[in-house]
């Protein structure tokens, strides 16, 4: 306890808030600062008839997301963060911090918060404390761990814990007005892997300020994992059961703002099947004591992207968010509701836009904002699993990317080290979710190229590693819903008919559908996909062209080069052995 006490003195000492407050977790202490943020209009409460529970709150236009170029890992030594993550020297960036931080309290309230990622006491949980002067992260990391008194019993028993510092870096003079959302046009988010701490100054929004999320889950804890022999993924989780009964549990690394929720509350369309939600977003694997890896999510909310999500794409995700929700960034109703595009087929007559101004249909510009979120807890989703906070067996690991060309809809490896092949060439076209052209292509190994805390070849060669740690590992497939058509239309369905693809992977694990080998892998044979009922060109879906391959071959070596001698002989070999079969 010492040591907490010690450092949270010293940050309040650097950063000189008006007031310290201990966030217990009891829920009165949440009512009283949702009510304080209303008074202050950083939350408008919503219609308690339509949407009990819940608020709507507005960012400025530059604090919309995740923001990559302003994101550092300070490891003491540049080639421990690699050529994909920016570096500075962890004594450089400090030296550039403390001066920001100085006073960056004054006049607001300094919230310690600490926090489990998992259960707490979970044995694959980790600790950690968020001591930050945003009362709407104080409510995010709320919904998004598990926050209070529990978890500062374990840190006083000696717990070690990562120590994570935030300000919106807005400091008020005695009597200034304070905005609706304070913050700052400078901004770092900036991680010091060593230390196990993060600094983030100047922004308020999601994983920016929701440091728990990113930050600590993913590039911290691709840190720990690597030093501790298990691994932090950007996967979501969930248990498939098919018709008779028998259950799986299914990985899937996609990369921001390609439907990992959707995929995460999938209903199936095909008879029998049955999909049940354990995590959206962030997946810890350990070896178990039996043979296989498991897994939990260490997150207890949906930080979830509102736009395309509707009745007719995730109603799963529409009845979770009937209250008690925090929206950030969408559209407000004339009846105190909340719209964003895609909720419904048609938009309202009238709304007032994340910018707070009027907006009909004929503006022809987004009502919602693009990367516009919704947090909830995952408890209240009707398709959580009873096994949520629990370790699961590990079956199947995905990896999906959002592929208009060359990528056939599912892809099975012929290998572990294959698998981890798969993993590393990830592209996909580039989203809302962090800053940059949308639609770009661009690498996403693992779907963690803005996540992974340390060198990505390194990082490649540790998921190697783990192929060695358990006895029977997880059967790794690629999938890509999103090919396109000459015609430029999607050619698969996607959503619900997404279980097909599901069905035919859980039955090549029971040995039950046939595939047929391609220089890529193995894809499925002609009639073992059920497409029984919908009207698609499987062949299309599924071809593999040997000249686009060829140019995809010679654009991973492109990116592997940039690893230098530290990408792992494994992928060096599949990558000769893929050019041998594209031959
Ligand atoms: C997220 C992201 O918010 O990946 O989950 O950007
Ligand atoms: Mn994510």
């Amino acid at each position: 306890m010492r040591a907490l006490l010690g450092w949270v003195d010293r940050i309040a000492a650097l950063t000189e808030p008006d007031r310290i407050q201990w966030i217990s977790g009891d829920p009165r202490e949440r009512d009283e600062l949702l009510a304080e943020m209303v008074a202050q209009r950083t939350l408008i409460p919503l219609n308690p008839e339509k949407r009990p529970g819940s608020y709507l709150a507005r960012s400025t236009p530059d604090d919309v997301a995740r923001l990559e170029s302003r994101t550092f890992i300070c490891s003491e030594r540049e080639e421990d963060a690699g050529p994909t993550n920016n570096w500075v020297a962890p004594a450089e960036m400090r030296a550039t911090l403390e001066p920001l931080f100085a006073g960056s309290m004054r006049g607001r309230t300094l919230y310690v918060v600490p926090f489990s990622m998992g259960k707490v006491g979970g044995p694959i949980s980790q600790l950690g404390v968020q001591l930050t002067d945003s009362p709407y992260a104080v409510a995010s990391i709320g919904i998004m761990t598990r926050v209070g008194d529990d978890v500062t019993r374990l840190i006083a028993a000696g717990e070690p814990f990562v120590r994570t510092v935030h300000s919106v870096g807005a400091p008020l003079a005695p009597g200034q007005m304070d905005t609706a959302w304070p913050s700052n046009p400078e901004k770092h988010i900036a991680h010091f892997p060593e230390s196990l701490e993060v600094w983030s100054y100047g922004s308020g929004y999601g994983g920016n300020a929701i440091l728990a999320k990113k930050c600590f889950a993913l590039r911290i804890a691709s840190v720990l994992g690597r030093d501790q022999g298990w691994m932090a993924e950007h996967m979501l989780l969930i248990r498939v059961t098919d018709p008779y009964g028998r259950a799986y549990h299914v990985a899937a690394a996609f990369p921001s703002a390609c439907g990992k929720t959707n995929l995460a509350m999938l209903r199936p369309t095909i008879p029998g099947w049955s999909v049940e939600t354990l995590g959206d977003d962030i997946t810890w694997i350990r070896p178990g004591g039996d043979g296989k890896l498991h897994a939990i999510n260490p997150e207890a909310g949906f930080f979830g992207v509102a736009p395309g999500t509707g009745a007719s794409t995730n109603v799963t995700a529409v009845e979770t968010l009937t209250h008690d929700v925090i929206f950030t960034n969408v559209a407000l109703t004339d009846d105190g509701d909340v719209w964003w595009e895609g909720l419904t087929d048609e938009a309202p007559d009238h709304l007032i836009d994340w910018q707070g101004r009027d907006w009909t249909p004929a503006d022809g510009r987004p009502a919602a904002h693009p990367n516009s979120r919704f947090t909830v807890a995952a408890a209240q989703s009707p398709s959580i699993s009873d096994a949520w906070e629990e370790a699961v067996p590990l079956d199947v690991i995905l990896f999906g990317g959002r592929r208009a060309t060359n990528v056939p809809l599912v892809v099975e490896a012929t290998s572990w080290e294959h698998g981890v092949f798969l993993g590393s060439t990830i592209s996909s076209e580039r989203t809302a979710a962090a800053e940059g052209t949308v639609g770009e292509l661009r690498r996403d190994p693992f779907a963690m190229m803005p996540f992974c805390g340390y060198n990505m070849a390194d990082y490649f060669a540790h998921w190697i590693r783990m192929g060695g740690s358990v006895e029977t590992l997880p059967r790794i497939f690629q999938v890509n819903w999103f090919r396109k058509g000459a015609d430029g239309a999607f050619l698969w369905p996607g959503f619900g008919e997404n279980s097909r693809v599901i069905d035919w992977i859980i039955r090549r694990l029971q040995g039950e559908a046939a595939a047929v080998d391609t220089p890529i892998g193995r894809v499925p044979a002609p009639g073992s996909l059920d497409t029984s009922g919908i009207d698609v060109d499987e062949e299309q879906l599924l071809a593999v062209d040997r000249t686009a391959w060829r140019a995809e071959a010679d654009l991973t070596e492109e990116f592997y080069a940039r690893f230098g001698d530290r990408i792992p002989p494994e992928l060096a070999a599949e990558l000769a052995s893929l050019r041998e079969r594209l031959r």
